[in-house]
């Protein structure tokens, strides 16, 4: 058993981090968790925001804008692989609806934010404001922590450090350069 001491600590210190770095907010039966967006590549234009967004009402919402200052356009995005295997995304114009009583993961390989033409790269430890609208509950600002990909929640720091131990990559990097 001494021998497990030391891994267990660092366990507790990432657990401890994920806890600390979790946020949300919420409007009307709308509860949004832990929005962030991926630090993008020095020179990239363009950055992915996620959250997660639960609605607690009877009602169905839809997300169906999004608003930022630090680049010229944002949009709902969703990732699709086309019969070739290949990743591809397109926006959403008609956006995320988001089910009476349920959860909606915008998350990596999936439905995203994404901002284009960033004025300013974001950097990991930058709080940035990001206005989501929804047709029913309305308008929110919310603020998007900035994080290094592989750096997010709980749950996906479980999922990295279940590759991690499998020695498998390929996944993580195929979602990425999908966004
Ligand atoms: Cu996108």
């Amino acid at each position: 058993m001494r021998f497990l001491r030391p891994f267990a600590l660092v366990l507790a210190l990432v657990a401890t981090a994920g806890v600390a770095s979790a946020h949300e907010f919420e409007i009307g039966d709308l509860e949004l968790d832990h929005p962030w967006i991926a630090e993008p590549p020095p020179g990239a234009p363009t950055a992915a925001g996620y959250l997660e967004i639960t609605n607690e009402s009877d009602t169905a919402d839809r997300l169906i804008a999004v608003r930022c200052v630090f680049a010229e356009k944002a949009e709902v995005h969703e990732v699709t692989i086309d019969a070739a295997g290949t990743m591809q995304m397109r926006p959403l114009p008609e956006g995320v609806e988001i089910p009476a009583g349920g959860t909606v993961s915008l998350a990596r390989g999936g439905y995203h934010l994404m901002f284009t033409h960033v004025a300013e790269r974001p950097v990991a430890g930058d709080m940035i404001p990001v206005t989501l609208v929804f047709e029913h509950a309305g308008e929110i600002d919310v603020m998007f922590s900035v994080q290094k990909p592989g750096m997010q929640d709980d749950d996906h720091m479980d999922d990295h450090m279940d590759m991690d131990m499998d020695g498998d990559h390929t996944m993580e990097m195929d979602m990425e350069s999908g966004q």
